[in-house]
């Protein structure tokens, strides 16, 4: 057997609301631009082309806003089932505590709070949810971490302001944030602000409510590239938000914290070319900027010229720079799935690409059913980094596998792929920890299958947990036990030590 892990570290789950809870228009929760988050199946991949692998998650105009709500019967929305957390939240909870959970990354769907996103009160059934939530995982001593927005912005906020484009949902957030943070006080230690705060760069109406003029190609958002002065702004806003909410945090509760959440990219040169190494450096520069704003609480020096150059002007109150100062986050959460490779793209002026996922293959190293790098040496070296860069203690809040999960003859799912990502990567983080990184959690993403993010399939399976319900909501909905399910548990019963894959059904 390997070394245990430090002692209370937190092996868990993650999960998000808009990709669980479903009951979209129950308990007074109004419409979120989730709800509005089309079916992307692999025949529309292939027959309608896309852009990545990975297709971005569309409806980035009015246009396509306003058909789903005159025609939703001709339009497949999965996010507005998901897997019906919202009804089943006590039984899959307690799957997550048979497994040994010590943590239970969710969100709180923000327009089940503020069905409008700025109603004059909060709707108490929506927070008497999460109280039920919260106490449920409190009985078998499962910690919640809770991240206030992941991809969720109410649509009021989106039709009404441009979403974060506008400092009037910066407001909105706050309140809702104040809200909910001192409802739950005492009982949720840790909360981040927003998922994937890089996200407004390639899927800015989901992420932060920003709708773009102009019409999208019926797959996915063709806007993912430039725009650069709305989607600036709208992050600059979301750091204002943040920032805000940290401080609010910690006056409410001394003991919480408050962390950020980054889509990790890590990146390497194609080749050992100097030039494909400066592309490497822009392309981390675009990344690492949202988490030296949020860490720091200062813009870096390197975004100067970007701004300049492309005659980006962000507008700033007078006491923006002071906010931010006294908003730094307290930890740092990454997603990590898979690192990309880069290659010059001829201009020595910085330019992000945008994307989540690269569009050039690395030929070492093999590929999920939906073309993700499976990298787990990458994932070492980006905790090494990120330790280096911010001295914070780390959480992981995202990592997984998703696949296409089949019943072999038994009955049963031998997910044995599952398991070896989940070894090699916890393999690699225990290094980092020996290498002196301070990694404090880890959250599996999607420990019960859920609703994709980029796609709404939930034949993208990243679960522990199988649910019995295909792409169009069939099925009996019924949970059973993977093999990972059993291998998961004795991980963590051996506290990161028993990594050998020999468990079996009967575990
Ligand atoms: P899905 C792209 C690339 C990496 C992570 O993603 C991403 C995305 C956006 O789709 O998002 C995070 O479901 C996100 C989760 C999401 C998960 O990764 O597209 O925080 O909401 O489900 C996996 O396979």
């Amino acid at each position: 057997m390997a070394k245990a892990f430090p002692e209370g570290f937190l092996w868990g789950g993650s999960t998000a609301a808009n990709q669980i809870e479903g009951a979209w228009n129950e308990g007074g929760r109004g419409p979120a631009t989730s709800d509005f988050a089309r079916l992307i199946t692999k025949e529309i991949r292939d027959t309608e082309g896309s852009f990545d692998e990975h297709v971005s998650h569309n409806a980035a105009s009015k246009e396509m806003v306003e058909d789903m709500k005159a025609h939703p019967e001709n339009w497949t929305l999965p996010k507005r089932w998901g897997i019906d957390f919202y009804h089943t939240y006590k039984e899959d909870i307690k799957l997550f505590a048979e497994m040994g959970f010590k943590v239970f990354r969710m969100s709180i769907s923000w327009s089940r709070i503020f069905p409008n996103g700025d109603d004059a009160q909060p709707n108490e059934e929506g927070l008497q949810f999460y109280d039920n939530v919260f106490d449920e995982l409190h009985r078998y001593g499962i910690e919640p971490l809770v991240t206030l927005s992941h991809f969720d912005t109410p649509l009021h906020l989106a039709e009404k302001y441009g979403g974060f484009a506008s400092r009037h949902t910066t407001d909105a957030f706050v309140r809702y944030a104040e809200t909910v943070m001192t409802r739950y006080k005492g009982k949720v230690k840790y909360w981040l602000t927003f998922n994937e705060i890089n996200n407004v760069l390639s899927n800015p109406f989901t992420s932060s409510g920003v709708i773009l003029d102009g019409a999208p190609t019926p797959n996915s958002c063709n806007n993912y590239l430039g725009h650069w002065q709305l989607k600036f702004q709208a992050v600059h806003n979301q750091f204002i938000a943040s920032a805000l909410a940290v401080k609010k945090l910690h006056e409410i509760d001394p003991e919480a914290k408050m962390g950020n959440m980054l889509c990790r990219l890590e990146n390497y040169a194609e080749s050992s070319k100097p030039e494909d190494q400066l592309q490497v450096m822009f392309e981390d520069h675009f990344n690492w900027f949202f988490t030296d704003v949020q860490a720091t609480g200062q813009y870096p020096y390197y975004m100067k010229r970007f701004f300049d150059e492309n005659d980006i002007h962000i507008e700033m109150g007078p006491d923006d720079m002071r906010i931010l100062k006294e908003g730094a986050v307290d930890f740092i959460t990454i997603s990590y799935y898979m690192t990309y490779i880069m290659r010059y793209k001829g201009s020595p002026v910085p330019q992000p690409t945008g994307r989540l996922v690269s569009d050039i293959k690395n030929p070492h190293l093999p590929k999920s059913e939906w073309g993700w790098t499976i990298d787990p040496i990458g994932f070492r070296i980006t905790l090494n980094r990120i330790y280096d860069r911010y001295h914070l203690p780390i959480f992981i809040s995202e990592n997984g596998l998703g696949a296409i999960d089949k019943f072999s003859e038994d009955g049963r799912i031998h997910d044995d792929y599952r398991i070896d990502y989940m070894r090699a990567h916890v393999e690699q983080l225990r290094e980092a920890i020996a290498d002196g990184v301070d990694v404090f959690g880890y959250a599996w993403w999607g420990p019960i299958d859920l609703v994709s993010s980029g796609t709404s399939e939930i034949t993208k399976r990243y679960g522990m947990i199988y649910v019995d319900q295909d792409d169009y909501n069939n099925g009996t909905h019924a949970r059973s036990k993977k093999k990972s399910f059993y291998y998961y548990k004795k991980l963590i019963a051996s506290n990161g030590a028993d990594l050998e894959n020999n468990v079996t059904f009967e575990d």
